[in-house]
């Protein structure tokens, strides 16, 4: 049979001068924002060949950096040195270092505000830092989670008529897309402490504002990250982040509502989860917990359905999922008022402990930890509370600071709560010392048959 007929092959399509620039490696790279999400990008775009510039306006940070002294975890100080010495990476405060990028990717935090509303004020004014420094062609890329929708609402059209307070060449110029500037969105996937996902290995999606801007930005992430996911626009990849979060967010609300169930049937819901999770598909397991915290998980969700509420949308998985996990702390103030009552003590008056008071275990982080919810409503009913926490010397809590006590004297407490089950306490004694303990982690479940009545699940 003749073979069909040949159809022209497509022809390649012709790099433009930035993709040129990026494949070649002489292309300058501004990240705007060091921080947990920043600096990680930093130092792998630095490692790709590029001229990469941190602009970081905490000066302590543009020392630390220049200094080769790495103040996030997951940034090696020695490899961080190494990229500042071979002229690869330095940090600057001068938002004129972006006259000469390239690339530039936003990278700065985007939480809520006092009413739980996105607060964008963060990326609004790195856009209006960008738009009056404008003087080639530059692919812009923000990286900061945010709603569906707010690249092409209001970052485009901020960085299209230049406006902002920004002053010098381009304010008040109107530009064109594709032809002064590309510009897409990219949601980070920083894991902090994560060794086995890193940016490198941690596929990348992408949405272009165009076609072309697709395309810059996949080559541009292309040279450094293993799989880069292009999707067709700036929105789908917005909001595929906001899904990522948003399920877990939903899923934890769903498992401390099965919590609340064991508890009523006199159940653990550890051991239920546990046999739940050796379905060996259609399952994946998560665990009852004192509540939400972090960064992302108590915030992302919020920008969806704030979102969904402008177009009058009801996001009823997020509101449930945020009234189960926000009730968690009163929850866990109950469980210690019941286990004390039970041995005929009162809450009020009382010694309590709180073991870990960071938002997860292994970081030192306490954004949106519940334990500092259980810590004030404990306060309220009278306990005079304490915390231990190797990874938290002190803490502002209860209207004053707080130092964290010694391990040792859990004993002379009335009741320890564990609230973050750090890897670095050692349970076995904890449990030794304390005459009661109140666990909402299943930090101390190979323990219980030792200690019969002493150990309460959350
Ligand atoms: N939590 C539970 N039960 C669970 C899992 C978490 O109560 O089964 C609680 C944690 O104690 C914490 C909160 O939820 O208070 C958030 O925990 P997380 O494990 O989601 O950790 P985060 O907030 O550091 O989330 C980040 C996110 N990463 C990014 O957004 C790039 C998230 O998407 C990751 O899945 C998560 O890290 C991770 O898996 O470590």
């Amino acid at each position: 049979m003749s073979g069909a007929p040949s159809l022209p092959l497509p022809l390649p399509r012709l790099m433009t001068p930035l993709e040129e620039r990026i494949g070649s490696r002489e292309a300058r790279v501004v990240v705007v924002g060091a921080g947990y999400v920043g600096l990680p990008l930093c130092a792998e775009i630095a490692a790709a060949g590029f001229g990469t510039i941190a602009l970081e306006k905490n000066p302590d940070r543009v020392r630390a950096i220049n200094a080769g002294s790495s103040y996030i975890g997951d940034v090696d100080s020695a490899r961080l040195e190494a990229l500042v010495r071979s002229g690869k990476l330095a940090a600057a405060a001068d938002a004129d270092v972006l006259r000469a990028a390239d690339v530039i990717v936003i990278c700065v935090p985007t939480p809520l505000n006092k009413t739980r509303d996105p607060d964008n004020s963060f990326v609004i004014e790195a856009a209006d830092l960008i738009a009056p420094r404008m003087e080639r062609q530059q692919l812009i890329v923000l990286e900061s989670t945010t709603f569906p929708g707010f690249t092409r609402e209001v970052l485009l059209p901020r960085l299209l008529g230049g406006s902002g307070s920004g002053s010098g060449a381009g304010s008040g110029s109107s530009r064109a897309l594709d032809q002064d500037f590309f510009l897409a969105f990219s949601p980070e996937r920083v894991d902090p402490g994560n060794t086995t996902f890193v940016i490198r290995n941690t596929p990348k999606v992408i949405g272009g504002s165009s076609a072309a801007s697709l395309e810059a930005a996949v080559s541009f992430y292309g040279t450094f990250v293993e799989r880069v996911v292009p999707v067709s626009s700036t929105d789908v990849a917005e909001i595929s982040k906001l899904l990522e979060n948003t399920f877990r967010a939903v899923n934890i609300g769903l498992v401390n509502e099965i919590a609340l169930m064991c508890r009523r049937l006199g159940l653990s819901a550890w051991e239920v989860i546990g046999a739940a999770a050796t379905k060996p598909f259609g399952f994946m397991p998560f665990f009852p917990g004192p509540g939400l915290g972090g960064h992302c998980l108590p915030v992302d969700p919020l920008y969806l359905s704030w979102k969904m509420k402008t177009l009058k949308v009801d996001a009823r998985f997020i509101a449930l999922a945020e009234e189960v996990n926000g009730a968690m702390p009163a929850f866990v103030v109950q469980r210690v008022a019941d286990a004390m009552n039970d041995r005929k003590q009162v809450l009020n008056g009382s010694r309590i402990l709180l073991s870990g008071i960071t938002y997860k275990r292994d970081v030192a982080d306490l954004r949106e930890s519940p334990a500092l919810d259980i810590f004030e409503l404990l306060l309220a009913r009278g306990a005079r509370v304490d915390y231990f926490d190797t990874h938290v010397p002190s803490v502002q809590v209860g209207g004053r600071n707080r130092q964290s006590v010694r391990f040792d004297e859990a004993g002379q407490y009335d009741c320890v709560v564990i609230v973050t089950d750090h890897q670095d306490v050692d349970y076995a004694g904890l449990v030794e010392r304390a005459r009661l303990v109140v666990d909402c982690r299943n930090a101390t479940r190979q323990l219980r048959d030792r200690h019969p009545g002493k150990i309460v699940e959350m």
